[in-house]
């Protein structure tokens, strides 16, 4: 079964599943090949560890590390239960990581906007790992850029809508910026998972801007189906773009991370909500906080990368 090894680097095809030993070699997102060079790509795997906009515990910069780590323990081939390889039908590429100077914050919203922008403007969707969440806005910035305001498709404990002033770099705000910047349409987008509240998000008098939200008590009380239908009814046929924070799920499912809240749904059922979004035109995702320092058995990281390859599969079976 095992082929040769480190094939982020010695890969063929753009194509296929190589199978190396999960334990050994150069880790790249899926075992893709490690590569910026965008010729013939469907989807660019990108990631973006910058963590200084979290408010509590930091190390979502070890974000990409350990998600692409985790994943070389699902680069087998068939994903259950779509029963096929998605890398048979896209080609995807490990692109590395956005670089910048963490000595100069206030310059690296743009450097990550630029960095979005390379992979975009060359007609590749992109795949991002984060990074704390904050990094979502100057991403969404450079898709809308390309397809102008987007359906969003949020799952997280919060909902990330807090008062802010512009130019503030802080993973409690960005959707207030994004609705503001017409980075997305409110009435087009979905908020699921929440189980918090903080100042400005929609409590009385606050502006709510529209969002359909699916609160984490809602979600305890319906099938996954359900939401999924709800979700896929109110994006319509509008371009979407799906963003994880990774603290959607419980704690006990993912204690890997800066900010968690308890109360949240399990890895199986936000796995089945996503397998329901088949209608849903993506155009591009990222899975976000996830912070290996304060996780157990890497089931923080391995949680983020099914979930990334769940999306894979999304996007395969729109393509048959
Ligand atoms: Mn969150």
């Amino acid at each position: 079964m095992t082929t040769g090894g480190d094939g982020a680097f010695t890969r063929g095809d753009l194509k296929g599943t190589e199978i190396e030993n999960t334990f050994a070699g150069a880790n790249s997102f899926m075992r893709r090949r490690y590569t910026r060079d965008l010729t013939g790509v469907d989807v660019a795997v990108t990631g973006v560890p910058f963590d200084l906009a979290t408010s509590n515990r930091p190390g979502a910069r070890f974000g990409p590390a350990g998600i692409r780590r985790a994943s070389a323990n699902l680069a087998w081939g068939p994903i259950w239960p779509w029963n096929f390889d998605p890398f048979d039908t896209l080609a995807v590429v490990d692109y590395g990581d956005c670089a910048f100077d963490p000595g100069h914050p206030a310059a690296i919203p743009d450097a990550i906007q630029a960095h979005a922008r390379v992979i975009l403007d060359s007609g590749t969707s992109m795949l991002t790992l984060g990074g704390d969440h904050f990094i979502t806005l100057p991403v969404l910035r450079a898709h809308a850029e390309k397809h102008g305001a987007l359906a969003l498709v949020h799952f997280d404990a919060h909902r990330d809508l807090e008062l802010s002033e512009d130019g503030r770099i802080d993973h409690g705000t960005m959707f207030r910026h994004a609705v503001e910047e017409r980075l997305i349409d409110p009435k087009r987008s979905v908020q699921v998972g929440i189980r918090t509240a903080y100042e400005g998000e929609g409590s009385d008098g606050d502006d709510d801007f529209g969002f359909t939200v699916i609160d984490a008590a809602d979600l305890a009380q319906r099938t996954p189906a359900d939401v999924a239908r709800e979700i896929a009814k109110v994006v319509g046929d509008a371009r979407a773009y799906l963003t994880v924070d990774i603290d959607c799920l419980d704690p006990s499912c993912a204690p890997g991370t800066g900010t968690p809240v308890v109360g949240g749904p399990t890895t199986a059922t936000m796995l089945a909500i996503l397998r329901g979004l088949g209608t849903i035109d993506f155009t591009g995702m990222d899975v976000v906080e996830v912070a290996p320092v304060y996780d157990v058995g890497e089931i923080t990281s391995l949680a983020a990368a099914t979930i990334a390859v769940e999306y894979l599969c999304l996007l395969t079976s729109r393509y048959s």
